[in-house]
């Protein structure tokens, strides 16, 4: 895709039309006023040297400072720009603005129209032009003089335009489409229609995507691109979709088209943000931007208001570059790596522009800029913001395809500090540290309460104050795979044995006479339990089997509960069905321990209550 530039009236839209034949100013405003509003958009046929058919598209923009906007909607996912400045003009405001803005989104190439060379000086004029890319990417574009009057130009014009795309590299697919809805409407008979330039993957026919941030579900009736039926759309085509089942009304510009299953939008960014130092020149747009200011954040074809935060509330002058948050109105979908243009809240200057750094922004921070398009450092930092990061979310949304990720992984995993444990990929140091801790506060518990079977897991979470559950989890599965096991809601040492220690005997013993006192009518267990000790000693007993608890206060050392359980049913078989007291004086206990335990027979199948009385199963 191509894309114009360049200050208003200074002949975009005619080039176009000299170029492709379609007047790219369609709205009756724009025809009446003689000036673009918004975008227009024509099919551009040209032949690469070597021959080949290239089908282009050029997305021509206004020009006028009031439609800044419209014109940032327009250049981002583009190829190429055709910068335009008139002869008889020369350098102007929105040459600058437009330039800058091309500059912040990361455009590689330019072709440079010295338009209505008819009427200027071609070489004063291309001197001005050159002075003022001198230090830019475009420094040394190509600079062709055109006149739509005479035809100057415009051959040799289409000739770069083709030499430029035939050398450039073709955009990237990493399985990740995106279409930044730059129109929509309605088609009778036809439905909705979203258009837009395709980046980051294909589009299928048939397929079902999603429509963000709305977060609408759709399937693809058809696609087109330049009027032509198409089965897919690759990763650079102008793009129209057939979404039938959506209502128009529910989708607008900056809307972005994608499949399910690469994460949702959020309405925090981490970012590089940078400042032109060419915006020196002008000391109101010059002012440092500082932390709490709102401004508007332009990305794919969508603006949404933000506040910046810098860390430690610094500011950000002219030709300075810094990480800062951004926290959106509205939830916006962005990769780690996507570009950006930032306009003051009065949208009258472009005052920076950036770069995603982290697309969750929401916990942790960065501690320094990282280099975007090295994955193995992207995984480091984004795995070192937390220490950690769930698989399937590491990257989903990045300029990175799945597969990438994984060799990425992998090889990390081998020398570089990351290791993978179930859904978890996490820093060496973090996850050794972490596991370390885990594991002294078991073997301290394990000290302190030698008598319990373990620590229990919901206890160990929170002393470690792990918040995301499948980090804890992880953690568990990776101590149960080496010298610790997980027994129900505990952990423990494999090797630990539960002992009562020296000082409890004699507590023990207490408690063992106690209960064996009177069998099948021992002391309540709140009499049992007066103090921590005695505590202690009941719950050994119970996490080892020798006592069995009945409702909250019944106590019965196991072989009594299997002598009552017994001489229950001798009765019943015997006598037939029988009542609580009946059953209570036959084994001589106390219906506080009767009705209790009568009811756990019934729940282990043992008895059957009817009525006022229990028979056997
Ligand atoms: N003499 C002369 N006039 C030209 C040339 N190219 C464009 N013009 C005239 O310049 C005026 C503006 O042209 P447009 O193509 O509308 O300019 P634009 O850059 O698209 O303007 P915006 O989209 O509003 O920013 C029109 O009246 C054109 O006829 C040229 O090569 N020579
Ligand atoms: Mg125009």
């Amino acid at each position: 895709m191509i894309a114009t530039a360049g200050h208003v009236d200074h002949g975009k839209s005619a080039l176009v039309k000299a170029l492709t034949g379609t007047d790219p100013d369609r709205l009756p405003e724009e025809k009446k006023r003689q000036i673009t509003i918004d975008l227009g958009f024509a099919a551009l046929n040209l032949a690469a040297p070597n021959g080949d058919r290239i089908h282009a598209g050029i997305v021509d923009v206004p020009g006028h400072e009031d439609f800044v906007r419209n014109m940032i909607a327009g250049v981002g996912s583009i190829d190429l720009a055709l910068f335009v400045v008139a002869a008889d003009d020369g350098w102007m405001p929105q040459s600058e603005e437009h330039l800058q803005i091309l500059t912040y989104l990361g455009v590689q190439r330019a072709v440079i129209a010295l338009t209505k060379s008819d009427l200027g000086r071609i070489d004063v004029a291309t001197n001005q032009i050159r002075e003022r890319l001198l230090g830019t990417t475009f420094a040394d574009s190509p600079i062709i003089p055109t006149s739509i009057r005479t035809g100057t130009g415009i051959e040799k014009l289409v000739n770069t335009l083709a030499n430029q795309l035939a050398t450039s590299e073709p955009q990237r697919d990493i399985c990740k489409p995106r279409l930044f809805i730059d129109r929509v409407f309605m088609l009778r008979g036809i439905g909705t229609v979203v258009t837009g330039t395709l980046t980051g993957g294909s589009l299928h026919r048939g397929q079902q995507i999603v429509v963000f941030p709305s977060d609408l579900d759709a399937r693809i009736r058809s696609i087109q691109s330049h009027g032509q039926e198409l089965q897919v759309a690759q990763p650079g085509m102008r793009t129209a979709v057939n979404l039938a089942d959506l209502s128009v009304d529910r989708i607008s510009r900056g809307d972005v088209v994608t499949l399910p299953g690469h994460g949702a939008p959020t309405s925090t960014l981490i970012v590089r943000l940078e400042r032109s130092p060419r915006l020196k020149e002008d000391k109101t747009v010059a002012r440092p931007l500082k932390s709490g200011l709102s401004m508007y954040v332009h990305h794919g074809a969508s603006r949404v208001a933000a506040r910046i935060r810098f860390h430690e509330n610094g500011s950000l002058e002219a030709g300075m570059e810094k990480i800062a948050h951004l926290k959106f109105a509205a939830p916006i979908f962005a990769f780690v790596g996507d570009r950006f243009v930032v306009r003051d809240s009065s949208e009258r200057h472009t005052i920076a522009g950036g770069i995603v750094l982290d697309a969750d922004g929401e916990k942790g921070s960065l501690a320094s800029i990282v280099a975007v398009d090295d994955l193995y450092s992207l995984v480091r930092a984004t795995v070192a913001r937390q220490g950690f990061a769930r698989r399937e979310n590491l990257l989903s949304k990045s300029r990175f395809s799945a597969n990438e990720i994984s060799a990425a992984l992998t090889n990390l995993q081998q020398n570089g500090g990351i290791i993978e444990r179930q859904d978890i990929v996490a820093d060496c140091e973090f996850w050794r540290k972490l596991r370390a801790q885990a594991i002294g506060l078991i073997d301290a518990a394990h000290q302190e309460n030698p008598e319990r079977g373990g620590v229990d897991l919901g206890e160990l979470r929170s002393a470690l104050r792990i918040q995301e559950p499948a980090v804890f989890e992880s953690l568990v599965a990776d101590l149960c795979g080496g010298d610790f096991v997980r027994k129900g809601s505990v952990i423990a040492r494999a090797s630990h044995r539960p002992t009562l220690s020296l000082h409890l005997q004699p507590v023990e013993k207490r408690i063992r006479e106690a209960l064996a006192g009177q069998p099948f009518d021992p002391p309540s267990r709140k009499v049992i339990e007066s103090d921590p000790q005695a505590r202690q000693v009941v719950r050994f007993f119970i996490e080892n089997g020798e006592v069995t608890e009945l409702g909250l206060d019944v106590l019965l050392l196991r072989e009594n509960f299997e002598r009552m359980k017994s001489q229950v049913a001798e009765f019943i078989s015997q006598n037939g069905p029988a009542t609580v007291s009946e059953l209570r004086q036959a084994l001589g206990s106390s219906r506080r321990i009767m009705v209790p335990l009568l009811e756990r027979l019934d729940r282990d199948g043992v008895t059957r209550r009817v009525g006022d009385k229990r028979c056997l199963r």
